[in-house]
């Protein structure tokens, strides 16, 4: 089984036997901007259960990912370390180490019934993990027996009557039901509700049998204003809106069961939107998010945070929340209401990082980058500004195609037929085109990082301030990019079974080094 290095921790739990301490119920959904949300003022995407969940608690207007990949995020709000302090783990497809503290296994240790449904953590392979002999779950988006090792029970018998096309078929919130009913109602529990939307894969023009107003779709300004562009925005509405539904209903049983006062409830995205310039990508398309935490106890009056935020901070909120004390090694702070003693102030930035998604550059290498972000600012250090950011516009990648750090999709499409065209051309140079060795953006009067202002001698005293912080920053928390060390290129990418793209063989490309070969698929 999994194991985990936790001694230090244990010893000094200090958590009271049969102490009131709140559930926590963890929604997050795969690849949505913070403005694609009811409560941040989108009016294409509907989403009552979160806006509820803030006009209740709290809303972030600044929370960031860590990283702007599936399973590196995801790696950072389990351990509470930075992606460039989870080794293998910073990589989509990487290992996550053993040697990691990780929330949810902590919270089990001090008492706590861990559960999950839907998309969890991953792709990836967790270190030292063999399956128990004979057991077996349907592998369903990532989750999958491994990942009841780090987060309970999976709950994925109820399926939806009518699946719709390019959704998950799991009826999230009747799992979480059949959870309830077989929980042991003398523990809290911490239940993981992770769902498969809005990641790509949409229902092309779904929006229109919704009856949806293109007039409403809310496209990020690095985007053309095409009517295909705003159609795959709402395409990819009614996904925030599926998980949002299954939020509604989750919360509604909750109240059903009395349980709703005695939860803590945090909804997330791991990262932006999946179209062009956003996901993979450290500007705010890429890494702001959206975050709503309603804390225990009855409705509060709506409260509204700008302080900057990153997702390594819900590990130590989970924590503090159950009086678990929180590991020297975990980088997060607590995000509980900064009046309370002893709180931590708010952080006056954040640092996020990218290094390798997917296979889609010769050699299997990625495209490191590192960016600080202040209320005012955004820096951004390309590391190997020679290479493609998106991917090798001529090289086939394992199962997004050419430029395969963007995933499949209508915009991106669009971009690339239309990559010639005069109105079109900037916007594909945005989305696919190298970028210089240093980016730097005023996020007040161009928030969505249009005009790159490193090389202007007005702003060369901003721009060195932030480099100096985001280095420091790096180099206190050991991140090998300081030390000109690039491991994330080499370790391995512990998937294969994506390779069966037929253009790939077709085109008869070398598998680079870093794919596993002897692993069973
Ligand atoms: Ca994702």
């Amino acid at each position: 089984m999994f194991r985990i290095a936790v001694g230090l921790v244990l010893c000094s739990l200090g958590v009271g036997e049969g102490a009131d301490r709140p559930n926590i119920l963890f929604a997050i959904s795969d690849d949505q901007s913070w403005m694609h949300t009811g409560a941040y003022g989108d009016r294409g995407t509907r989403t009552p259960a979160f806006d509820r969940l803030a006009g209740e608690g709290v809303l972030f207007t600044h929370a960031f990912a860590s990283c702007p990949s599936c399973m590196p995020s995801r790696t950072s709000i389990l351990t509470g370390r930075n992606m460039w302090e989870t080794g293998p783990g910073g990589n989509l497809m990487g290992t996550l180490k053993a040697e990691y503290a990780i929330f949810s296994l902590l919270l089990q240790q001090s008492g706590y019934q861990l559960a999950a449904t839907g998309k969890t953590w991953g792709p990836g392979q967790l270190e030292g993990f063999t399956p128990a002999e004979g057991k077996k779950l349907p592998l369903r988006s990532y989750s999958s027996i491994q990942t009841e090792a780090i987060l309970g029970e999976s709950f994925h018998r109820r399926t939806l009557k009518q699946r719709r096309p390019g959704m998950s078929n799991l009826d999230y919130a009747a799992n979480f039901e059949d959870f309830l009913a077989a929980r042991d109602k003398e523990k809290p529990f911490f239940f993981w509700y992770g769902s498969n939307e809005p990641h790509q894969g949409f229902e092309e023009g779904a929006w229109k049998k919704a009856g949806k107003n293109l007039a409403d779709a809310l496209v990020p300004g690095s985007l053309p204003d095409d009517p295909v562009v705003r159609g795959e925005f709402l395409d990819y509405a009614l996904e925030i809106e599926h998980f949002d539904r299954h939020l509604g209903r989750m919360i509604e049983l909750l109240a059903r069961e009395n349980l709703l006062e005695s939860t803590l409830i945090v909804v997330t995205s791991d990262h932006g939107n999946p179209m062009p310039r956003s996901k993979c990508n450290l500007y705010d398309s890429g890494t702001r998010v959206p975050l709503a935490i309603r804390f225990p106890g009855p409705a509060k009056r709506a409260e509204t945070r700008g302080d900057l935020v990153n997702l390594v901070d819900l590990a130590p909120t989970f924590l503090v929340a159950a009086g678990v004390e929180v590991p020297g090694d975990m980088k997060g702070q607590p995000l509980q209401s900064l009046d309370e003693e002893g709180s931590t102030k708010p952080r006056d930035f954040v640092v996020t990082g990218f290094e390798r998604h997917i296979i889609c550059r010769r050699d299997g290498v990625g495209y490191p980058a590192r960016c600080i972000r202040t209320n005012s600012f955004a820096y951004i250090r390309n590391y190997e500004p020679d290479r493609w950011p998106a991917g090798d516009p001529d090289f086939v990648s394992s199962h997004q195609g050419f430029i395969g750090d963007c995933d499949r999709g209508a915009t991106k499409e669009f971009l690339m037929k239309n990559c010639n065209e005069a109105t079109i051309a900037p916007y594909y140079r945005l989305s696919f085109g190298r970028r210089p060795i240093e980016e730097l953006y005023d996020m007040e009067q161009d928030p969505h990082q249009l005009n790159n202002l490193a090389a202007e001698e007005k702003f060369a005293g901003v721009k060195l301030s932030l480099r100096r912080k985001m280095e420091d920053y790096l180099r206190a928390t050991g991140d090998p990019r300081m030390k000109g060390q690039s491991p994330w290129d080499h370790y391995e990418f512990t998937d294969k079974r994506i390779f069966g793209n037929p253009r790939w063989r077709k085109e008869g490309l070398a598998l680079p080094g870093v794919i596993s070969r002897g692993r069973p698929d």
